[in-house]
């Protein structure tokens, strides 16, 4: 490393003017130098051209004739094998080599709560401008323990670059925040390049990848080497998120080639995140992503010498929020054996309560069954274990009687949504054959109780009290039930089930963003519903989209998104489809979408119904209402939106044009009415 120093022309006197002259400082600086401490020279405040000139020509005549005390210039240190950060401390981690022995000590906490798209409470506080509390969170969590905080604005309704600026320079005079690295959370580079503006130390660049090919990974590279930052490399490329083990080190070993070899990169300034996905969604496809995250870190620490390995480990419990306590022991736990194969970086909620070794031996085995995959029917045990915790919880105390009890004495209604509700189908053919002599067709057990089920548990899943895989399973039961009534339906509008007349819906997660988990899971959903799905999967351009919905003619569209970037791609959709001609109703789902944004946004550049969907369990029901009674919905989704914005330009507190221009400057009085 090199030091570079640049003093004031002394301390500002009296009268705030420096008095030190290029006369009196050339000596101090030639001792500098000849002290072998520095190897760059300047001057600040107070110093003019005049200095310059003369420390140039002190440092020259050393450069050619060797110092006084025989040391020619300093000698910079060799490469550091550590990565080295700094807030106004410096944070020191070392290489694999020489990392700490103790499991505790390995892992450096990134604290995740400044972050716009995974706090609420921290959203609001910027939404409402209210910074103080905003800070107040940044405080607590270096103060609970976190060494590098995370700072994210992306939020389609926020201005993601003024916000970052803003913040960063508040941090800047909070000693006790500052003292702490950044890592600079972005999925748009203007504020990355912002932030990298506004920071001072060397901070971590959270994100650069291969999705948009070499060219932009390698100007990104660029970037971030030029203003002094290590960066977070996520494994993704071309073709999308890497899941299994072998994409996730395909991507690491291209990534590190290129940014050792063509961008200059230190291997110490590089932090891989093979990507920490939700386990135990109900899809078995993903009951093998912990394991795989930590076999890909084995590897990428044995082969890709001195780079780190870090992930946002609360993504790996999403199909239990709700239930802290489940999440946090499952955090405990994988961080355990991750720290072993190499983990040194953990975005990660700093006050977690649950420690590794006090987890009860039974629950530790059905979460390390989980998480390291260990038997077939790890994830079903793992929803189990949650379920009765949170049952030993008041909230949860919601169906304390067995499944049987209920049966016997409930209603057909009841019984019916308690088989959604419990994934259970093993009464359905009973129920169903009841339900066809007291109902006038098929069509309306689904419309009705069906459907009643349906939102039951969506309810439920938006209050925790149910998990993502639970309502996966009450999909599949809901498809058996569609199954089992598919003989009695005429060719009525709900006739889903045979081949000519299944509706058909396009999913596909827009261009720009690699995130498919949550589009999958609504796949799921809507297949087991009866639908035939069309799905054209990640980083979607908008012309195939409206392509491929006008040859299949598709009776609806499904846009997802996970990153901010989308929400604006997601508008470019809905144009493309419009000037296409097209009203096919569309879904919008995904992390970074919200209502306001689709009443603000999406829904004004579109001619047909654009519903915002809270959740997976929820898009079964919206598709049935905009099938069977499609114009409804528009009109009160019309006069939803209408309110949505109108509250919003009210909070915007924007005047109308004659208010704005009666309170216009007046200087003169014959100006007035
Ligand atoms: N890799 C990298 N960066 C990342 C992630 C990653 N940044 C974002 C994210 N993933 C890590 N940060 C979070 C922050 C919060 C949560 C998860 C990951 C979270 N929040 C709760 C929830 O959504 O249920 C809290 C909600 C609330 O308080 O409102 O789980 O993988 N490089």
């Amino acid at each position: 490393y090199y030091v570079s120093a640049y003093p004031n022309a002394g301390l500002p006197n009296e009268l705030g003017c420096y008095d030190e002259t290029p006369e009196t400082m050339a000596p101090q600086i030639a001792e500098f130098i000849d002290e072998g401490l520095v190897n760059i020279v300047g001057g600040c405040c107070g110093t003019t051209p005049d200095f310059i000139a003369r420390f140039a020509k002190v440092a020259e005549e050393r450069r050619t004739a060797g110092g006084r005390h025989g040391a020619t210039v300093r000698v910079p240190s060799p490469r550091p094998e550590n990565l080295m950060l700094s807030g106004l401390d410096l944070l020191e981690i070392p290489g694999q080599a020489s990392r700490p022995s103790s499991p505790a000590a390995r892992i450096v906490k990134v604290g995740e709560r400044c972050n716009v798209a995974g706090s609420r409470k921290f959203l609001r506080l910027i939404k409402e401008k209210n910074y103080g509390e905003a800070l107040e969170i940044a405080r607590k969590q270096v103060s609970d323990g976190a060494q590098v905080i995370d700072i994210n604005m992306d939020d389609g309704l926020i201005d993601a670059p003024q916000e970052m600026e803003h913040f960063l320079r508040l941090i800047a005079s909070e000693p006790d925040i500052a003292r702490v690295p950044v890592m600079i959370d972005s999925s748009d580079w203007q504020v990355v390049l912002t932030a990298l503006k506004n920071v001072q130390g060397k901070s971590i660049v959270n994100s650069i990848s291969l999705k948009e090919g070499e060219e932009r990974f390698l100007s990104h590279a660029c970037d971030v080497r030029q203003l002094g930052a290590a960066v977070v490399v996520m494994c993704f490329d071309e073709q999308g998120q890497a899941t299994t083990y072998e994409r996730r080190i395909e991507i690491a070993q291209r990534s590190y080639r290129l940014l050792t070899e063509q961008a200059g990169f230190m291997p110490s300034d590089i932090i891989f995140d093979p990507n920490i996905l939700a386990i135990a969604t109900g899809m078995e496809e993903h009951d093998a992503l912990a394991l795989d995250f930590i076999r890909a870190t084995r590897w990428i620490r044995e082969h890709l010498p001195g780079a780190h390995v870090s992930g946002g480990v609360s993504n790996l419990s999403f199909s239990f929020r709700g239930n802290n306590y489940i999440r946090e022991a499952m955090h405990a736990v994988f961080l355990h054996h991750a720290q072993m194969a190499g983990m040194d970086f953990g975005i990660v909620n700093p006050v977690s309560k649950v420690h590794y070794d006090d987890i009860p031996a039974e629950q530790l085995e059905v979460i390390e069954d989980a998480i390291l995959y260990r038997r077939k029917d790890a994830a079903e045990r793992l929803m189990d274990l949650a379920r009765l915790i949170s049952e030993q919880q008041p909230a949860g105390a919601v169906r304390q009687a067995s499944a049987d009890t209920v049966h016997v004495t409930a209603t057909l209604e009841e019984r019916l949504q308690q088989a959604l509700i419990d994934g259970n189908g093993s009464h359905l053919h009973d129920d169903l054959a009841e339900a066809l002599t007291k109902y006038a067709s098929a069509v309306d057990i689904i419309t009705g109780p069906l459907m009643d089920g349906m939102r039951e548990v969506g309810r439920r899943f938006a209050e925790g009290q149910m998990f993502l895989p639970q309502v996966v399973k009450t999909a599949r039961t809901m498809k058996q039930a569609v199954d089992i009534l598919q003989p009695h339906i005429g060719s009525s509008a709900l006739s889903q089930s045979s081949s000519t007349t299944r509706k058909k819906i396009l999913l596909a997660t827009v261009k720009g963003d690699v995130h498919d988990i949550g589009k999958n899971i609504v796949g799921v959903v809507m297949a087991c519903n009866g639908y035939e799905v069309i799905d054209l999967g990640v980083m979607v351009p908008a012309d195939e989209i409206v392509k491929k919905a006008r040859e299949e003619q598709v009776d609806m569209i499904g846009l997802s998104g996970l990153i901010t970037p989308s929400l604006e791609e997601m508008v470019n959709v809905a144009r493309e489809l419009r000037r296409n001609g097209m009203q096919t109703p569309i879904m919008i789902g995904g992390a970074t979408t919200s209502q306001l944004h689709v009443a603000l946004k999406i829904a004004p550049v579109y001619d047909g119904p654009v519903v915002w969907v809270k959740d997976a369990s929820q898009n079964p029901i919206v598709a049935q209402q905009l099938l069977t009674d499609g114009e409804n919905l528009s009109h009160q989704l019309d006069e939803q939106y209408a309110s949505l914005r109108a509250r919003y330009n009210e909070q915007q507190q924007l005047l109308s044009l004659e208010d704005a221009r009666r309170k216009k400057l007046k200087l003169f009085d014959r100006e007035q009415p």
